[in-house]
């Protein structure tokens, strides 16, 4: 079957990247998404997500007239579902969206046609939720029309070149659906392509983003005990991962974004008995900010009416994105603990969550504040010069959650260092 033209449903983090790839590789694509406002934006040119390279992809194969925006579906030969698949209050995962995108699908689907479920869900949402809304075309899945499960795979800040590079797993509900898929990324990827069936992929998407959330969250379990032992974890991980068969992660502030944060809590869900690991796992990495938060306390004190500067509100370094964020969880508790904190986040200057307070800028922020925490390891912060705010008069305080400045380089400066379990 050939594919000329894709819808692709939901156009965020994951859905924009991808058909604009497929646009700029000479596929027709309609970008679908409920939200108006973004649909909009992106006709006059105005990207709503930061990544890099992205903006300038957009503009191309908008201007090229291979990328349409619509707020509905369209006739298409394939139809891609990229929404998100967040959790409910009581972690269980929230389906809403897929069901809401396969549903909108129904009416247009045509024999021969090709959908494929991208959002990462909990194992067999392909065979047993998507397939069944489908099948109220009248057209059965496997027979009349191909149904494959593909997660993405891409690191945010890195997702243009991952998206082409990276290898590619595609789930088919049977075999000819998974070369159908094959087919269709072909047009752009050049990593591997690995076929399996639709439940084998869902349950390798969220291993992999389990696996690592575990082994970040051994990395803040040690850091935990290396405070306790008085021992610099830096320097005991570089020792550590000397040994050839170790690699521990960076302890942190937390596992935050839309990914490592969620997809854990997929599997718990589906069978909580046998995912004790995981379940640990995700409770020390969300009490990672609570250990932040009094390891400050502990080196500085009370926070109660003191001017406090948090660098960096996102859920990692070098990208504009906030969800599940744990410097923003770390701003709240320091809040709590009655801190008259500010916030500076260069990929967000004028962010708006509740009960923050936002700077945009950084310099003067500094000047202004008694105790200034860097929470995100952004460029901007990693090459930030001590020597700059020599001048300042009061007694400074600086806490490096994420161990990216050098104690001395600050101490010469005139600050109080702090660190995270750093000596
Ligand atoms: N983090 C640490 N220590 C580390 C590494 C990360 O504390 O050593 C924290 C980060 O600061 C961040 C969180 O973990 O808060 C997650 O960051 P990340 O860079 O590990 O991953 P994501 O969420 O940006 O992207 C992940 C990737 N999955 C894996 O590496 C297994 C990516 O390939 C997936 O496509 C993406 O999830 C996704 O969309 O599922």
């Amino acid at each position: 079957m050939s594919i000329k033209k894709i819808c692709v449903i939901g156009l965020g983090y994951i859905g924009l990247p991808t058909a604009s790839t497929f646009a700029s590789n000479g596929i027709d694509v309609v970008g679908m998404d409920v939200n108006q406002e973004i649909i909009n934006q992106l006709k006059q040119r105005n990207v709503h997500i930061f990544e890099p390279g992205l903006r300038e992809l957009v503009e191309k194969v908008i201007d090229s007239g291979k990328l349409s925006l619509s707020v509905e579906v369209v006739q298409a030969d394939a139809y891609i579902i990229a929404v998100p698949t967040p959790f409910l209050e009581d972690k269980r995962a929230d389906m809403r969206f897929v069901s809401a995108a396969a549903e909108s699908i129904v009416p247009h689907l045509k024999q021969g046609n090709l959908v494929i479920l991208e959002s990462t869900s909990p194992p067999r949402t392909t065979v047993d939720l998507v397939a069944p809304i489908l099948e109220q075309s009248g057209l059965k899945a496997g027979i009349d029309f191909s149904l494959a499960y593909s997660p993405e795979r891409v690191l945010p800040g890195k997702i243009l070149e991952e998206l082409i590079n990276n290898s590619r797993v595609i789930g088919g509900i049977d075999q000819t659906s998974a070369i159908a898929g094959r087919d269709l990324y072909k047009v752009f990827v050049k990593g591997e392509i690995i076929l399996t069936d639709a439940t084998t992929a869902e349950m390798v998407k969220l291993m992999e983003n389990t696996s690592r959330d575990i082994n970040i969250a051994i990395a803040n379990e040690f850091c935990r005990l290396a405070d306790k032992f008085g021992v610099d974890i830096w320097e005991a991980i570089q020792i550590a991962n000397l040994h050839p068969r170790v690699k521990i992660l960076k302890p942190g502030i937390g596992v935050g974004g839309h990914c490592i944060s969620v997809d854990p809590w997929f599997l718990v869900e589906a069978d909580p008995e046998d995912s004790p690991l995981v379940l640990t796992a995700r409770r020390v990495n969300d009490s990672q900010p609570e250990f932040v938060a009094q390891a400050i306390t502990r080196a500085f004190g009370e926070l109660s009416g003191r001017k406090v500067a948090i660098l960096g509100l996102a859920f990692k370094a070098d990208v504009d994105d906030l969800r599940e964020s744990p410097a923003v969880e770390l701003a709240h508790l320091l809040i709590n603990q009655g801190a008259r904190l500010t916030a500076y986040e260069p990929y967000k200057p004028n962010a708006n969550l509740p009960g923050i307070s936002m700077h945009n800028n950084l310099d003067q922020l500094i000047q202004e504040s008694e105790l200034i925490i860097v929470a995100v390891a952004h460029r901007q912060f990693r090459s930030l010069n001590p020597g700059k705010y020599s001048n300042l008069e009061n007694e400074r305080k600086i806490f490096d959650a994420v161990n990216i400045w050098n104690k001395s380089d600050w101490e010469v400066a005139g600050f109080k260092y702090g660190g995270l379990a750093k000596k």
